[in-house]
């Protein structure tokens, strides 16, 4: 006989108006036991709500952007099976919790299922989740547990890349695909399923090769130290902020995917100062920094060297070369990196970049910047000069190919040929990827930054 029940959100560990950001299922749908019907996104975590049990859903109670807390009715799923109840009541699942959350103490009729060991690198669910809805069985009775998703905030750290939902995880092992080759193209770099199907087919096509396949590929490093620090004297435990999470893991794969040099070089900017320092107390208003002479200094080497104005392609095999100018700048925030880009710096004159500088720095503070506002880059610059130190190996941003490190000016004796005289010089370090780019090349780029720097006229040629 069959019963509608609802399948409620389970504990989330006191998370509360999470965003559903997917829908797993659609009315009609025959769902086996621990089935993905939504998945839910905080800050910190992405969370999937499981099927309580098996059945076929009947009603969809929740949509994408609606936010949702523990309790809330996510579907009425008509469940088949005998002695389940009266026919057509509507009685709720009682919600369990997410693994490493505690429940309040109902009576069980199955023991608790163990929570993931720690010492796992990535949380995966449970094998029985994978069974998926050919394997549906009808819930018995009192079977109204929910089973553990295993999912937490820890998904998302840079070791714990890739970022991905259980489902898309469940169906990734299926497929015996390991997500940390797969590219995400979703919101932060988040894998679905349809990545995994891009990359199974580029696989199959020969376009990709997977790391264990690639002869010594894989990076098969030993994992991340574990040090009861407190051992050793007091400490605090603070939680990484959701920027450095996102910039970390981005971080961390350029600096494992990309062979990088950085290319060190000097720029005479004696002249470009005392114009700068000229054109800052013709406009006032208008905060004018070394800055801005760096972004349309880029721009004049970016038109000479056009594979700097580049990006390789998901192949590998073929550089796109792009007509635009467009400049992404690393924003220091108390949150840590943020990277928004200017558009066409190519059309745009010094006092106008340093408006739209200063306004995307205030944005990236204030936590106002969206993801267009930091997409679309072609070439980075990160400044430290207005901090200090001499020279620093930034990380090229993918995938773009380079990206200009800037230090603090310093005035220095250099020889004219006849004396030494006093010069303000400007520390430049450009990292590169070196597969696309030749040393020579960057050698070449950075000389020609530093004339174009030395004498702001050559910006006319
Ligand atoms: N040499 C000497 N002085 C410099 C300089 C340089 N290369 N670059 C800037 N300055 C001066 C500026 O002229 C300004 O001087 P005044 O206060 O006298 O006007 C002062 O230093 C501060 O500049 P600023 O940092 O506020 O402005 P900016 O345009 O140079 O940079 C921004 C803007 C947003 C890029 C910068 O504030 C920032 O966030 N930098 C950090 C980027 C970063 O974290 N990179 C590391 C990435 S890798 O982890």
């Amino acid at each position: 006989m069959a019963e509608i029940r609802e399948a409620r959100v389970p504990d989330i560990g006191g998370y509360s108006d999470v965003p559903v950001i997917e829908l797993l299922v659609a009315v009609g749908d025959t769902v086996a036991r621990d089935q993905g019907l939504a998945t839910l996104e905080s800050d910190k975590a992405t969370m999937e709500v499981p099927a309580p049990f098996a059945g076929v859903i009947r009603e969809l109670k929740i949509k994408v952007g609606d936010t949702v807390s523990e309790g809330a009715v996510v579907a009425l799923i008509e469940v088949a099976g005998e002695g389940v109840g009266a026919p057509a009541k509507t009685e709720p699942a009682a919600p369990a919790p997410m693994p490493g959350h505690k429940s309040g103490a109902k009576p069980e009729p199955e023991p608790e299922p163990k929570p993931e060991p720690r010492s796992e690198p990535r949380s995966e669910p449970k094998a029985e989740a994978a069974a998926g809805p050919a394997q549906a069985r009808p819930a018995a009775a009192g079977e109204a547990r929910t089973p553990p998703v295993a999912f937490g905030a820890e998904s998302i750290l840079p070791g714990e890349v890739p970022y991905a939902s259980p489902a898309v995880r469940v169906f990734a092992r299926e497929l015996g695909v390991d997500l940390s080759q797969v590219r995400g193209s979703g919101r932060g770099g988040r894998i679905g399923k349809e990545d995994v199907q891009a990359y199974v087919k580029s696989v199959m096509s020969g376009a990709a090769r997977p790391a264990a396949a690639a002869g010594g590929g894989g990076l098969d490093l030993l994992p991340w130290p574990k040090v009861d620090f407190a051992r050793f004297g007091e400490i605090e435990t603070r939680p990484l902020s959701r920027i450095k999470k996102i910039s970390g893991a981005n971080l961390a794969r350029n600096w494992a995917m990309i062979p990088h040099v950085t290319q060190h070089d000097e720029a005479d900017i004696t002249e470009m100062e005392a114009f700068r320092k000229r054109l800052g107390e013709e406009n006032k208003d208008t905060k004018i920094t070394p800055l801005v002479f760096l972004i349309k200094a880029a721009v004049a080497a970016l038109r000479k060297f056009p594979q700097f104005n580049a990006s390789l392609d998901e192949s590998g095999e073929n550089l796109v070369l792009k007509k635009y100018f467009h400049i992404g700048i690393a924003v220091d925030t108390p949150d840590g990196l943020v990277v928004p880009v200017i558009r066409d710096c190519d059309r745009k004159g010094l006092l106008e970049l340093s408006t739209e500088l200063g306004e995307i720095s205030k944005k990236a503070r204030e936590k106002k910047l969206g993801p267009a506002e930091m997409s679309g880059g072609c070439f980075s610059i990160s400044s430290l000069g207005g901090i200090g130190g001499t020279a620093f190996t930034p990380i090229v941003n993918a995938p773009e190919v380079a990206i200009l490190g800037v230090s603090r000016s310093s005035m220095k004796p250099v020889w004219n040929g006849k004396e030494f005289v006093p010069r303000l010089m400007l520390p430049l370090s450009l990292s590169y990827d070196h597969r696309v780019i030749d040393g020579a090349d960057a050698a070449r780029f950075t000389s020609y930054l530093a004339q174009v720097l030395g004498d702001l006229r050559r910006l006319l040629l």
